[in-house]
């Protein structure tokens, strides 16, 4: 992985808000029942490592990139993009680019929320020729989430390419709020042809992100729909890949400045009246100054340098602010001597004091 991919992952990372697909409620060979909201794109990536046995142990990398976009109404549309897929059996199977185009409608439920979910899912195999579909069904309870799903491929990758059935069954537990455990199992049923796609993964949400991360073990190549439903056996024995997963939701509204220019600045707060005695920049995710100390009716200013929102928000009964917009400043009088402490409500690592003699 490149440095500015990774630099692209951390500001990612930090800019986002905290609905976002998760793979707390899905295994990793699951469609799932997910629909990114409108004018949002989910980015997953996916790489999974297969190494060879010594002398050489090589290493394959397998990966499948996703690529989603809501359009509202419980609608998405994307890609599947596994660029060294060896989904299916026999020649004509092996490929180095498998990728399927899919719309997901979910008229019933919502990813992570207690009770049933359903979601179709047509989509088209542009290396099989293959018109594949999935209906996706998810249960919700406490820690627990069962899924399911059924599968239909008109053409199957490989010699014979004919028509197939799979179903496919998993398993999510969230331990805690930020850490799961999951296992699924599906195969090509009607007729039962190679082997079953198995995986296991321990999933984790990354605090104060939308991100979630898992690290898992299966015998998939890919993730598409054929790819979930069939095991690598090149040699007829079963292999096992090692990977992991990433998802990254990218809110569309938050790149608007690339092509606004700045906001104009904003001034929030009470200015009439008081003596700004301290700065404060928001920059890079923190408060400037952690610390500072100014008299009883002096003002503090905190000032937005950021592309993101942020908030000056006490944690005692003192009156915050609202969003502070990228550009926006806030001005602050404190009438009482005391300790202010406060933090940022999008992002609570963010945090700062006001001591007021
Ligand atoms: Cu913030």
């Amino acid at each position: 992985m490149t440095k500015h991919v990774w630099f692209a992952v951390l500001i990612l990372v930090f800019a986002a808000p905290l609905d976002a697909q998760s793979l707390l409620y899905r295994g990793p060979n699951m469609g799932g029942t997910w629909v990114p909201d409108a004018g949002v794109v989910q980015f997953n990536f996916l790489h999974r490592f297969y190494v060879g046995p010594a002398p050489s142990h090589f290493v394959d990398n397998h990966p499948t990139f996703t690529l989603a976009a809501g359009l509202g109404h419980a609608i998405a549309f994307g890609g599947w993009f596994a660029t060294k897929s060896v989904a299916g059996t026999g020649a004509g199977a092996q490929s180095s680019n498998e990728t399927q185009v899919f719309v997901r409608w979910r008229p019933v439920g919502m990813e992570g929320k207690e009770g049933f979910s359903l979601a179709l899912t047509p989509a088209y195999n542009l290396l099989a020729k293959s018109i594949d579909g999935e209906l996706g069904v998810d249960w919700t309870r406490g820690m627990l989430t069962l899924q399911g799903a059924a599968r239909g491929v008109s053409r199957e990758l490989g010699v014979r390419g004919e028509r197939q059935v799979a179903l496919a069954g998993g398993v999510v537990a969230r331990l805690t709020q930020y850490i799961g455990v999951s296992a699924d199992l599906g195969s090509f049923v009607a007729p039962v042809n190679g082997r079953a796609a198995w995986s296991v993964a321990i999933d984790l949400l990354i605090p104060g992100s939308p991100h979630t991360f898992s690290l898992q073990a299966s015998n998939a190549t890919s993730a598409t729909i054929q790819g979930a439903s069939i095991g690598y056996a090149p040699t007829g024995l079963t292999r096992v890949l090692y990977g992991f997963e990433f998802t990254i939701p990218l809110h569309l509204s938050r790149f608007a400045p690339w092509f606004h220019g700045s906001p104009k600045p904003v001034v929030l707060g009470s200015p009439a009246g008081a003596a700004i005695a301290a700065e404060v920049a928001m920059a890079s995710m923190k408060f400037g100054s952690e610390t500072v100390t100014i008299a009883a009716g002096q003002a503090v200013r905190w000032t937005n340098r950021d592309p993101v929102e942020h908030s000056v928000t006490f944690d005692g009964a003192e009156q915050g602010s609202p969003i502070i917009p990228p550009n926006g400043s806030y001005i602050h009088r404190f009438d009482k001597p005391g300790t202010y402490t406060y933090h940022c409500t999008p992002h609570p690592f963010m945090k700062g004091v006001v001591i007021v003699k």
